[in-house]
């Protein structure tokens, strides 16, 4: 089975896109976790994109504050799926990063997820749906994984 990149823009991304990396393993999917930065490391961005497809990664997670240009200079290097999860870190808690990922010019697209945590997790669980399409064992697990979400409802406060 193919497995994810996780790319961050700062070892501290680490704490919110953890949640991308805990929602691929519940679901039973590796990934490769890394911090990248399009403005510190750009060389480290592309040396990881040259490898990517030989490694087996078939989609990568970018989770990237401020201005934030990783998950649109890694779609510029790719044609993996690329999804972007915005990180508030900075007094405009995420917005910039938010309308820095979704914002891209036609061509070279970059899915974009919520502000934080629930985006870096949907980001993984929205991965393994991706990868789930050539793969029925992981389809069923994603299948249980709803039907396991829904009975932990309450039916009343
Ligand atoms: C971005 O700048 C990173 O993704 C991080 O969210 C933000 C701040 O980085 P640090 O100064 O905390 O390393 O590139």
């Amino acid at each position: 089975m193919s497995r994810v990149g996780i790319l961050m823009g700062s070892a501290n991304d680490y704490e919110i896109m953890k949640a991308a990396e805990d929602a691929l393993a519940e679901l039973g999917v590796s990934s490769e976790v890394r911090v990248i930065s399009a403005h510190r490391t750009p060389e480290r961005l592309v040396r990881f994109l040259e490898s990517a497809e030989d490694e087996d990664i078939g989609v990568v997670i970018c989770g990237a504050g401020m201005s934030a240009h990783l998950a649109g200079v890694t779609a510029a290097h790719t044609t993996l799926p690329v999804l972007g999860v915005p990180i508030d870190a900075s007094p405009l808690n995420g917005l910039d990063a938010l309308l820095s990922t979704v914002q891209m010019p036609g061509g070279i697209p970059v899915a974009t997820f919520g502000i934080g945590r629930s985006g870096a997790k949907n980001a993984g669980l929205f991965a393994a749906a991706i990868l789930a399409g050539s793969d029925p064992e992981l389809r069923k697990r994603l299948e249980q994984l709803r039907a396991d979400q829904s009975a932990k409802v309450p039916e009343r406060p």
